[in-house]
């Protein structure tokens, strides 16, 4: 990077805290007021930076990285997931892309177990119902959920957050399950008494709540396909709190009206920010607006990341999150 001050462009607005400090390292253009880019706006975007911020809503696709200047060496992306940029074509086209992983862990997993409660619980329902002003009052069978404690909980991905997801839910009485590419550690899996099952259907057809918490890549889009939602039995839950892509949204949604399924807790979705209109329809699914990660504290520990990832690539060094494409 040959200029004294990299130009580093910022595609969404971030912590006031982090812009000010982007703007005293770096020549910082920021998104004032926030809007997401259109693709053309990226293609600009890419054509003027050194390093690009970008973040979940942007698509760094083959044909934006085919616009870019020959300046652009990092795209330093505040975010864990990836899978809105073309890996392939930026290591092609040797850029350097980093992320922020490990901050959002908890935040993250707080939010998977808020659902793991509040789907069961029926708790949004409890809301709406007081708020429709049609509360009578107590019943003793009215507003029935079902009991999380001494159930089984499967968990669709066992890295950091999908391990954080486990340990809170242990302290709720439920029992591990985990399907992964690999089996985590032994200690690991003698601390959470977790059971792995190589065969996600067999899983599935055991389990009482799944949770999805592997990233979204090509080998786990529609993991959860149609086929393998309908081993689910009729009491089981789903929560996703990683990406729509990896269930196949049309087939949940059909199996939540049908009930084939009892519910469903979703921050997340296969065509955001559109949502299937037929989950909007339905009282046994808990919809959040991608918020798992918002927390203040996650947002600034991201944009200290993507700091020290631009700083020390700057400085002619290795950014500690260097994403490559073979990790996903
Ligand atoms: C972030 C996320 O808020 O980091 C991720 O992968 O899904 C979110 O929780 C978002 O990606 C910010 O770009």
């Amino acid at each position: 990077m040959p200029r004294a001050k990299p130009v580093v462009v910022v595609t969404r607005k971030l912590p006031e805290v982090i812009e000010t400090r982007m703007m005293e390292l770096f020549d910082t253009r920021l998104n004032r007021n926030d809007k997401p880019m259109t693709q053309a706006e990226l293609i600009e975007a890419v054509k003027q930076a050194d390093v690009l911020v970008p973040t979940v809503t942007d698509r760094i696709d083959k044909a934006v990285l085919a616009e870019a200047g020959s300046t652009l060496k990092l795209i330093a992306s505040f975010g864990t997931g990836v899978d809105h940029i073309d890996l392939a074509t930026a290591q092609e086209r040797g850029m350097v892309v980093t992320n922020t992983p490990g901050v959002l862990t908890e935040d993250t997993a707080d939010m998977a177990m808020a659902l793991i409660l509040a789907v069961p619980r029926r708790l949004a329902e409890g809301e709406r119902l007081m708020r429709s002003g049609e509360w009578t009052g107590w019943g003793p069978t009215t507003m029935l959920g079902h009991r999380i404690w001494g159930k089984r909980l499967g968990i669709i991905g066992m890295g950091r957050i999908g391990t954080a997801v486990a340990r809170r839910a242990r302290g709720f009485g439920l029992s591990i399950h985990y399907h992964n590419r690999h089996r985590v550690d032994a200690d690991i899996e003698a601390e959470l008494e977790a059971a792995y099952w190589e065969s996600l259907g067999q899983m599935l057809a055991h389990v009482d709540i799944v949770s999805v918490n592997c990233p979204h890549t090509p080998a786990t889009y529609h993991l959860l396909s149609a086929r393998r939602l309908k081993l689910l039995r009729p009491h089981a839950y789903v929560v996703n709190t990683s990406r729509g892509e990896v269930i196949d949204e049309n087939a949940l949604a059909e199996m939540l009206k049908n009930h084939e399924i009892a519910g469903a807790g979703l921050d997340v979705y296969e065509h955001a920010p559109t949502i299937n209109p037929k989950l909007l329809k339905l009282d046994n699914v808990v919809l959040l607006p991608h918020m798992s990660s918002a927390t203040i504290e996650g947002r600034v520990d991201m944009g200290e990341k993507v700091i020290i990832n631009i700083k020390t690539f700057a400085d002619g060094h290795s950014p500690p999150d260097r994403v490559l494409e073979m990790m996903f």
